[in-house]
């Protein structure tokens, strides 16, 4: 525990290998699946798909159910992941007890935590340098926030691995532009430091954990087969969460009655 705070505090960033137990994996996995055939039979419904590829495997079968439609398929779920096998990731101890380190006693899942399938080939999945916080606002570096990335694949250079600049937490928020899809760091900020960028390949049952304001990038997926990862974050929920939404409590000492306790409960919630 203490050498993963020194490394979160002093490089802005943390490895955590073999975190995730093969159960809550599986408990993941099979909502994705569940989400991506739920997905086949609407697109048959629409008309637009004969076969739902029932036998193709996880790391495909997405881009197949959407294969004269690319533009259509999506890159990013949110509101869906209200189901059961959620929970356990997003609630697993040890990530709350550093969570709890970090941040302090009342902890809430901020409210954009997601699963993204990042498409071969796709520029809608090439997620350009940028801090979290760039996305907020400029009061952002006031967030208290300890981020989480896992993979659902081994991930790699060529699948589309994360990026890092190290200790770029320390700089603050910096200037971010809009690109097609994404913001990005201005030029004058990322470039002089983007050689010192350090690759995060790991394997699914590893976790990640960084800052909001960490300088990061996933890579482009140069393989034939998806990048399946989550991302989520928890906030210090003393602090206004500067979006429309409120996320949902996790931990907490002073209203411990309204904590999501457990995987029913949060099938029961939606997205906020
Ligand atoms: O998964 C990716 O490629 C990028 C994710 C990301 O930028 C994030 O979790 O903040």
């Amino acid at each position: 525990m203490e050498a993963v705070i020194r490394n979160f505090n002093e490089n802005g960033f943390a490895i955590l290998r073999g975190i995730l137990e093969q159960e809550t994996l599986d408990a993941v996995k099979y909502e994705c699946e569940a989400l991506v055939a739920e997905l086949a039979l609407q697109r048959c419904a629409e008309g637009k798909l004969t076969d739902t590829y029932s036998d193709s495997p996880f790391e495909t079968r997405l881009i197949q159910i959407y294969e004269n439609y690319p533009d259509e398929n999506p890159t990013i779920f949110r509101p869906e992941l209200h189901r059961a096998g959620f929970f356990g990731v997003f609630a697993h101890p040890i990530l709350l007890e550093l969570a709890g380190i970090i941040l302090g006693p009342e902890i809430r899942l901020y409210p954009n935590y997601s699963v993204r399938p990042k498409l071969p080939a796709n520029k809608r999945t090439e997620v350009l340098w940028h801090q979290d916080a760039g996305y907020t606002s400029k009061e952002a570096d006031i967030l208290r926030m300890m981020n989480v990335w896992a993979p659902l694949v081994p991930v790699n250079f060529e699948n589309g691995c994360m990026e890092f600049i190290p200790q770029s937490h320390k700089w603050g928020v910096v200037p971010h532009e809009k690109d097609e899809y994404y913001l990005r760091i201005h030029d004058d900020y990322i470039k002089p430091v983007e050689g010192d960028a350090v690759r995060i390949e790991i394997e699914s049952g590893d976790a990640v954990i960084f800052s909001n304001l960490l300088f990061h990038r996933g890579l482009p997926n140069r393989t034939e087969h998806i990048r399946w990862s989550l991302d989520f974050r928890y906030q210090d929920a003393r602090q206004p969460t500067l979006r429309t939404s409120q996320g949902h409590l996790l931990s907490s000492q002073r209203t411990p009655d309204a904590v999501v306790k457990d995987a029913k409960t949060w099938a029961e919630l939606e997205f906020s």
